[in-house]
């Protein structure tokens, strides 16, 4: 008795730990399909004690399928996730592909799990830094109000891949023998220049649109105004890749509705916050950081405190693994609402 589960680009950063957030997960499991290109075809995968041969995806390869969990780039997601849905799978998309897109829903189950209910298929899950900022505000919106954020983030190269991973290391080696570096990946793949990540700071995530801000900072915008479903809130987004393997950070200034809220009102309120994880003590050091973040799922906020000028101005500091929350753990955890609020049933 389960769903059968597909993890389409199980090879990659994220695929990988869709598949150890499957090792425990609530959600029901009877057989898991492993998918990416051809060129991983007939490679096998470990599975609690089992073999998984991965397979090429395919839309046959969909056939009986549940649940398909998407991260292997938004051209694939676009191509296959309307086969997926087509026989009968509900899709939990991980790429920007159907982001905005009005049918689809775009949830982080902490903020806007109801919206799942209006799902015709396939549903998104947001880009890691935004999923991570919104988790935080949700609690401090929700009792206080909140009408601005500015964002700027310190993020890690995870969040472009298993390629970015090992430009990292290889570059932070090269540099430390003296050796000549030739970046390739960084800041993106497919832009014209690539720059040096190791001992660096990249100010561009993703490609530049034609308002000079990346599509990074554009997602962390639009993405917020429709999971907290409020197109008024204003966001400003300065997005920056750090040489850090894994675990986002961002800092975070918002201003708040109401005039006669304290930053220990903001702890209080997310210290009792599901998913989050208060770490703030100034006085014994105590803040989050990307390196203690790893391989946890939770998001962890710290450094809170009124701004010197503005009386209802906050700024936070927000850390979490993004591979976790920011992409495998939110899909699964999108799995497992699905089948808490009956949407998704047993056969
Ligand atoms: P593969 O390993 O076979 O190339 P990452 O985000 O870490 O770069 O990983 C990308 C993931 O997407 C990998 O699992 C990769 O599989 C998969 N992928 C890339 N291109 C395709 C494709 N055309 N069809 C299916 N999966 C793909
Ligand atoms: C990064 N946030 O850190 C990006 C990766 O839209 O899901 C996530 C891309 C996405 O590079």
């Amino acid at each position: 008795q389960g769903f059968h589960v597909a993890v389409v680009g199980a090879t990659g950063a994220v695929g990988q730990q869709m598949l150890n957030m499957l090792k425990d997960t609530t959600l029901p499991i009877r057989e898991l399909t492993c998918l990416a290109s051809k060129r991983s075809a007939g490679q096998t995968i470990d599975f609690e004690g089992e073999k998984i041969v991965i397979k090429e995806a395919v839309p046959e390869a969909f056939e009986g399928i549940d649940v398909a969990l998407f991260s292997a780039g938004g051209s694939v997601s676009k191509e296959l996730a309307p086969e997926a849905a087509k026989r009968g799978a509900i899709v939990i998309d991980n790429t920007s592909a159907f982001r905005m897109d009005e049918n689809v829903p775009l949830v982080v189950p902490e903020v806007n799990e109801q919206a799942l209910f209006d799902h015709q298929g396939i549903i998104a899950n947001p880009n890691c830094s935004t999923i991570q900022m919104v988790a935080a505000l949700e609690p401090i919106r929700k009792n206080f109000g909140l009408n601005r954020i500015i964002v700027s983030t310190y993020q890690a190269v995870s969040g472009a891949g298993a390629v970015a991973i090992e430009e990292l290391r290889n570059q932070s080696q090269q540099l430390l023998n003296e050796e000549a570096i030739k970046p390739e990946i960084l800041p993106v793949k497919s832009d014209e220049k690539h720059y040096q990540i190791a001992f660096n700071a990249i100010p561009q995530i993703d490609k530049f649109q034609d308002n000079d801000y990346t599509f990074e900072e554009m997602k962390m915008i639009n993405e917020t105004k429709k999971i907290m479903d409020d197109s008024n809130i204003r966001v400003a987004a300065t997005c920056v890749r750090l040489p850090i393997a894994t675990g986002h950070a961002e800092s975070v200034y918002i201003e708040v509705d109401k005039d006669d809220v304290s930053s220990e009102d903001l702890k209080k309120i997310l210290s009792e916050a599901p998913g989050v994880t208060l770490q703030d003590d100034p006085a014994n050091q105590i803040y989050p950081m990307p390196a203690d973040s790893v391989g946890k799922k939770d998001v962890f906020v710290g450094r809170i405190r009124r701004d010197p000028d503005i009386k209802n101005g906050f700024h936070l500091w927000v850390v979490s693994d993004n591979l976790l929350k920011g992409a495998a753990w939110n899909s699964v955890q999108i799995a497992e609402s699905l089948v808490k609020l009956g949407i998704l049933k047993l056969k």
